[in-house]
């Protein structure tokens, strides 16, 4: 329920919003974006990231929250723990039960691998649940891979790896259809057709959507199909180093049963790191749209092993993280919102940026009203939110819109009495997605030998920025993809004899930098106590 001061400053929202509903607001120039995001989008700032003083990435920028857990010791003592007996014998090992290690899970199996997967939490705990809005595939007859193509790389301000951009922009189509063939419900029309809108940064109307609910939906189709192949899912069992034989090439992985606290070994032709992103860190201080394993742990465990990271200085926070009432705070309000319609308004009742803009471009103008124009609304002491005017979705395609397209938000925000097809709605940007990641090749693979990686773990396929509805795409493609080639290399490896010698050489470099510090990491878990 808004308080009288909300309800008067939404007045100034709603008396132009007739106006506002007419006319277009201009884009902004490629030197306008440029100055935006170096004035106020986090990752420019220079009190949120350090150089990492030891590992692959040496003397690159990265969060302090990252730097400070890979300048961290093993949980294990690499000298006295043992790996002789495991339990577990398999051609792969999945580290991570969302939608991208569902997917490799699943292509591994129908490839002729004996999989195992674990997951710390659930299965399905995972920023997969968390994303609503869509999942982009260039399936329709105005639309092609290219043009996805470009539209990636122009997104991601010409940074991305140019392979992996292709890799996911070329695969989409084909993802959507085995996402169908699966069973998942997308949004149709009548008579059948996909219904696809835009997102920011899209030249074409191609996120596919089911609801606001899109990637429950498809986690939900993963889920079931992995139960129905009867693939060994392992719950509640999170991954704390990967095993090294002499040569260097990954074999396996200790693993810590997260209720027992007893750590196990399982052995692997291959491993495949899905463990997904690091919002649980909480970078720059943002409240998350995260699930609650969100804590880096695949980043910690490949880095230790010697793998190189990419853009992990790129950070996405999504331009509308709820900020009001305050048992949502983080919580993400989709894109889809502006996808449809929204804009997004000041006190003053102007709108100050074209809400489809990238995400990077959108956050920073709203980080600027907030905090530099000072025309931000101050909800709690120096907690300032700007209005995505909701009601305009209604007015726009009539009434009833906001509550058959956004049923999971509507009814959010409903259990607080708010009306957000009536009154709009208070956001600040929330830390959403890991931009970077580990560095991988087209089908995931990565410089340690038999090691892969899928999902937002990766570095490289976005660049500096990921689009709306390339996320769900990206664990599909590259966790598909990955679940092939490490099949396929299982069939073929020879690894021998395992140790975890990388960590104790881990522990050297720590020792030689002057890193003195007693943290242990991976986290597996936030640390919301003192
Ligand atoms: O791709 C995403 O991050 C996504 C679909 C989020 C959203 O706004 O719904």
């Amino acid at each position: 329920m808004y308080d009288s001061m909300m309800l008067e400053s939404i007045k100034e929202v709603e008396k132009t919003r007739t106006k506002r509903l007419n006319e277009e607001f201009a884009r902004l120039t490629a030197d306008e974006k440029l100055e935006l995001l170096h004035n106020f989008h986090p990752d420019f700032r220079d009190d949120t990231q350090r150089e990492v003083k030891i590992g692959a990435n040496k003397g690159e920028k990265i969060p302090h929250e990252i730097a400070d857990l890979l300048e961290s010791k093993s949980l294990l003592n690499p000298k006295s723990f043992d790996i002789i007996n495991a339990e577990h014998d398999v051609d792969v090992l999945i580290i991570g039960a969302g939608g991208a290690g569902s997917a490799a899970a699943l292509v591994a199996k129908e490839s002729g691998a004996k999989v195992l997967m674990v997951t710390k939490l659930r299965h399905g705990d995972s920023n997969t649940v968390m994303a609503q809005g869509g999942i982009q595939a260039a399936d329709k007859t105005n639309d092609s891979p290219m043009t996805h193509y470009i539209d990636v790389v122009g997104g991601g301000g010409y940074t991305n790896i140019p392979e992996l951009a292709r890799a996911l922009t070329m695969d989409a189509p084909s993802v959507i259809k085995w996402l169908e063939s699966l069973g998942c419900m997308f949004s149709k029309d009548e008579d059948g057709t996909m219904q696809t809108i835009h997102g920011g940064g899209t030249s074409r109307k191609r996120m596919h959507f089911a609801s606001d609910y899109t990637g429950a939906e498809i986690m939900r189709t993963l889920r079931d199909e992995v139960q129905n192949k009867e693939i060994e899912t392992i719950e509640f069992c999170s991954a704390v180093e990967l095993l090294l034989d002499e040569d260097g090439k990954c074999g396996g992985a200790v693993l810590y049963n997260m209720e027992t606290k007893e750590y196990f070994i399982a052995r692997a032709k291959t491993v495949i790191i899905a463990t997904g992103g690091s919002g649980r860190l909480h970078l720059a201080g943002f409240p998350t749209s995260n699930h609650y394993g969100a804590t880096a742990d695949g980043i910690v465990m490949a880095y230790r092993a010697g793998a190189k990271l990419a853009f992990l200085d790129a950070n996405q926070v999504h331009p509308t993280g709820v900020v009001y009432p305050k048992q949502m705070i983080g919580q993400l309000v989709t894109e889809k919102v502006r996808g449809i319609g929204a804009q997004l308004v000041n006190t003053k009742g102007e709108q100050f940026i074209h809400p489809l803009e990238t995400r990077d471009v959108v956050s920073s103008a709203v980080i600027r009203e907030c905090e530099h124009r000072q025309n931000g609304y101050e909800v709690e002491e120096r907690q300032y939110a700007v209005w995505l005017d909701s009601p305009m979705i209604d007015l726009i395609h009539g009434k009833g819109t906001v509550k058959r397209e956004l049923p999971a938000m509507f009814k959010q925000y409903e259990r607080y009495d708010i009306d957000m097809s009536k009154h709009p709605i208070l956001i600040f940007p929330t830390l959403h997605y890991q931009n970077g990641g580990i560095l991988i090749k087209e089908n995931g693979e990565t410089e340690i030998e038999n090691l892969f990686v899928a999902g937002e773990v990766a570095g490289g396929i976005h660049g500096r920025n990921r689009l709306m509805g390339n996320s769900l795409l990206d664990i599909l493609v590259f966790g598909r993809r990955a679940g092939k080639a490490a099949a396929d290399k299982s069939k073929n490896s020879d690894v021998k004899i395992l140790s975890l010698k990388h960590v104790e050489r881990f522990h050297k470099q720590l020792e030689e930098a002057g890193i003195e510090s007693e943290r242990t990491s991976p986290m597996l878990l936030p640390k919301y106590h003192k």
